[in-house]
């Protein structure tokens, strides 16, 4: 193989031909799709020749130029380079495999239907074409199949013709009028259950809504469509943007690489984020669906409407769109427990990436296989940046900055300045030290110092940042950081802030340099700071609190992240004491005002369910690791399973006592009230699990909802309970005809703490309800094994090295982007031992050798091993 090469940010060259109208026509057949398209090829550029992409496999059978043949062309392993052309018609014909193409990119069939996923670069396995998200042009897609086989024929925009063809076949004609990049067609055929809903926008258009899913399923469409109708009000309302075709599809396929796919008018969904009934799905996959639906819709405007004008500037779309569907799933749920569910993942996965061999920044500058970059800097963290942004501008300014850049972009591919020039110039903030944010990779690290000046009632903070170098860029900037903060005074009452007004918008500081002094005045005594309110900025706190600030602030504060925060930051203090204690072989404790403070949670009369059980929801060992430089993660696993066993023994009493108060909550009612309860339920399951396992058994057997059953089911499971193999039979047995419901069980299987858990995971694999072409499946079972049970993958043996290197090693050829997901534990080895990175180090060698190695794992392979040099 030759070695794969990068493609540069600032390379961008706009292209010299562009592609105004297609005209597809695809017959659809298992081994033999033929696949006509017809181009309105548009000369922009004199004197260069017309390269199309298109991916090895495809099988060229003709070219036309104005309806001549043409052979004035080089065909290689990227596509066809077109000499001596101008403006003209081109017509392509070629045949592709549907049916063995297990990379699910491209047009591919999962179970008995076709479908197609095209972002980043799949429409090059579907024809020859300007594959580039720049290239805009309008859509006419003709699709032919067998009529009972397929009665749906399904492609982007409004269904405008329809026909029989003898021989049982049978064609549907579909125009988009939106001119899109390629990445941006679907299509789909086969035969589905079809939910029917209607929604009126606020202009008053009808627009026609359908969701399609396996047949027999359409009672667990529901919740998906409901998700959507309040996803295109919402739009309405906060964004001021309204849906512009008369009909919105959504497809749900088994076999899907990600989550879902915004195609114009037609999101093709992995079935996961779409199907949910009560006795199915979790609270938490309710709320995922939501979030998914209102995902894909909202990338109507921000991706559809306006796109990128190449790939390195997919935060454009990504970053700005996850904001918007945090914000939405804030406004319709609780926002505090949201931002703190997303800041937990920030930190725990998005910081890791920064630390490891594929750190880069919001906007990439070196990419070698595109598929690579859909990565939680790009998502999450591009959505902080856009949070930021928020956070300095406020509400009205920002929605001003949004209504001009699709004043001005609207139809068009564009970069992410041209986003943040919209929101400088409708807001009139300089945002010039901001955009570093797009530049800089790395997780800058925020010291705060303080002093209090009784004498003359002053308060100084000082804030410095240093962003420690990373694995694509050694030299850091200083950045734009808002740093919103609280004062506290001694009784928890909040102080007025004065003083330091021109470095402050109200509570939210501006640092810009390296190092700032903010002095506040009239502070009548030492305050308590609670810093970086609602997780205003990415960054690493550090801040010596004491134990009686931090109680003050989990009892106090305003802000319920901040007081979620202060209590992870007690918990980690604890648990690197006593990781120390337990590698000298002492006794482990916490201060009692530790286990009160979790004790006061319960007790609380006003007390939020959902919030509380974020509180009892300990981190997990992964998150745990990430507070050493070298870690220890037997010690970290038996600190953290001995702390929870102890809260369970401390405080039995009340926690029985709310469990026995939370009956009654398990119906099959979605409101807020029901679902904090259950959450909180379920936290405290895992601990009574300790002390009590016939209550465990009892609410297994008296779940009347898939959120208490798994609850029950994940308490017996952590807790190694003597019933859990009975209990885990018992569920196997019902669902084991239903692949998303055994995803629960084999997630469990996978996070087994036993000791014997890779032999199951191992022999699971030949389960019925298992398969390696499932990215779901494999996902569920050896994901969650290698992620999720950080004690057995890393076994001192490295068997667990060994294993997952198996796998990729299978899926490497089958299908690379699933491969590339899976490898992430193997590179981020940073805070791991000198003897767990050289077993790592062979393993990658290793794999790095293989002959036929994807351009996927490739790129992360060979960053990590450079990590060793
Ligand atoms: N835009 C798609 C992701 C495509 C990933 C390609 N490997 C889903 C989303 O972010 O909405
Ligand atoms: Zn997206």
């Amino acid at each position: 193989m030759s070695t794969p090469v990068a493609k540069y940010r600032q390379d961008y060259v706009a292209p010299a031909f562009t592609t105004s109208h297609i005209e597809l026509d695809v017959v659809l057949d298992d081994h033999q799709t033929k696949v006509t398209a017809v181009l309105d090829i548009k000369q922009l550029r004199v004197g260069e020749p017309l390269h199309l992409d298109g991916d090895k496999s495809l099988k060229l059978v003709e070219l036309l130029v104005d309806g001549t043949p043409y052979t004035d062309y080089n065909r290689d392993d990227e596509g066809l380079t077109i000499n001596g052309i101008g403006s003209c018609q081109l017509t392509i014909i070629n045949e592709i495999d549907p049916k063995n193409n297990t990379a699910l990119e491209g047009l591919y069939k999962s179970g008995n239907a076709f479908c197609t996923q095209c972002e980043a670069e799949g429409f090059r396995r579907i024809t020859f074409y300007q594959d580039r998200p720049d290239v805009l042009a309008t859509y006419t897609t003709r699709v032919e199949a067998d009529k009972a086989g397929y009665p749906f024929l399904l492609s982007n925009g409004n269904k405008i013709e329809s026909g029989e063809l003898d021989s049982g076949r049978h064609w549907v004609r579909w125009q988009d009028p939106f001119p899109k990049p390629s990445y941006l067609f679907a299509l789909v055929a086969g035969d589905f259950d079809k939910l029917t809903d209607s929604f009126k926008t606020r202009s008053g258009r009808d627009v026609a809504l359908e969701i399609f899913v396996d047949k027999g399923h359409l009672n667990r469409a529901h919740h998906a469509m409901a998700s959507l109708k309040k996803a295109m009000a919402w739009d309405e309302s906060r964004f001021s943007l309204e849906y512009d075709l008369d009909i919105y599809m959504v497809v749900a396929v088994d076999f899907f690489n990600m989550g879902a796919m915004e195609n114009k008018g037609l999101n093709v969904f992995n079935s996961k984020y779409v199907l949910a009934s009560p006795d199915t799905a979790t609270d938490t996959d309710y709320m995922g669906i939501e979030s998914v639906i209102g995902h894909e819709y909202f990338h109507n405007w921000t991706g559809d409407r306006v796109t990128c004008r190449d790939w390195f500037q997919l935060s454009l779309k990504e970053g700005l769109t996850v904001f918007r569907d945090q914000e939405f799933s804030s406004d319709l749920n609780s926002r505090g427990v949201e931002r703190i569910n997303n800041v937990r993942i920030l930190r725990s996965h998005q910081f890791a990436e920064d630390e490891g061999p594929m750190a880069h920044p919001i906007r990439p500058e070196k990419v070698i296989e595109m598929n690579n970059f859909y990565t939680l800097t790009v998502y999450e963290k591009g959505a902080e940046v856009i949070r930021m942004m928020h956070t300095l501008l406020g509400e009205e300014k920002f929605q001003a900055g949004m209504a001009l850049y699709f004043e001005r972009h609207d139809g068009q591919a564009v970069t992410c300045d041209d986003f943040v020039q919209a929101m400088e110039d409708a807001s009139g903030i300089d945002l010039g030290l901001f955009r570093r944010w797009y530049s800089q990779s790395g997780t800058p690290q925020l010291t705060v110092k303080d002093h209090y000046d009784p004498s003359t009632q002053c308060y100084e903070l000082t804030l410095t940042q240093m962003t420690p170098s990373t694995a694509d860029q050694s030299e850091k900037l200083p950045l734009h950081i808002p740093v919103d903060i609280e004062l506290l005074s001694a009784d928890g009452t909040p102080i007025t802030l004065k003083g330091a007004e021109s470095q402050r918008n109200n509570s939210v500081l501006n640092l810009t340099d390296v190092k700032q002094t903010f002095v506040f005045e009239s502070v009548a005594s030492k305050p308590t700071p609670c810093i970086l309110q609602q997780f205003s900025a990415p960054v690493k706190l550090f801040y010596d609190y004491s134990d009686e600030q931090l109680l003050l602030i989990i009892q106090k504060a305003t802000d319920e992240f901040c007081r979620w925060d202060a209590l992870q930051q007690l918990i980690h203090k604890y648990v690197r004491l006593n990781v120390t204690a337990y590698q000298c072989q002492e006794k482990l404790t916490v201060p009692e005002a530790f286990v009160d403070v979790l004790r006061a949670a319960l007790l609380d009369p006003e007390l939020d369910p959902a919030f509380t059980a974020l509180l009892f929801n300990l981190p997990s060992t992964r998150e745990l690791i990430e507070l050493f430089d070298c870690a220890d993660i037997d010690a970290i696993e038996a600190v953290r399973f001995w702390l929870q066993t102890y809260i369970a023994e401390q405080l039995e009493d009340e926690v029985s006592a709310l469990i026995t108060k939370a009956t009654g909550i398990d119906k099959n009612e979605l409101e807020s009230e029901q679902i904090g309860w259950r959450s909180l339920k379920a936290q405290l399951l895992k601990y009574a699990a300790f002390r009590n396992e016939a209550l465990i058994k009892r609410e297994y057997n008296q779940a009347q909802t898939m959120t208490m059953t798994l609850a029950a089911l994940t308490s017996a499971n952590q807790a190694q309970l003597a019933c859990r193999d009975e209990l885990m039979r018992d569920f196997e047995q019902k669902w084991q005809h239903d692949g998303l419901v055994m995803d629960k069980w084999f997630t469990l299987q996978g996070t087994y703490p036993g000791n014997d858990v890779l032999e199951r995971v191992k022999t699971l694999m030949n389960h019925p309800s298992f398969s390696l072409s499932n990215p779901n499946r494999t996902r569920s079972l050896i994901g969650s094994f290698c992620e999720g049970n950080p004690v057995a993958f890393h076994r001192e043996d490295g068997s667990g090295y060994e294993f997952l290197s198996d796998i990729l090693r299978q899926l490497n050829e089958s299908n690379p982007q699933v491969a590339a997901r899976l490898v992430t534990p193997l590179i981020q080895f940073g805070r791991l031992t000198k003897n767990h990175q050289s077993k790592i180090k062979e393993v990658l060698t290793s794999l790095a050798d293989m002959d036929n190695i994807s351009r996927d794992l490739y790129e992360k392979i060979d960053k990590a091993l450079g990590q060793f040099a």
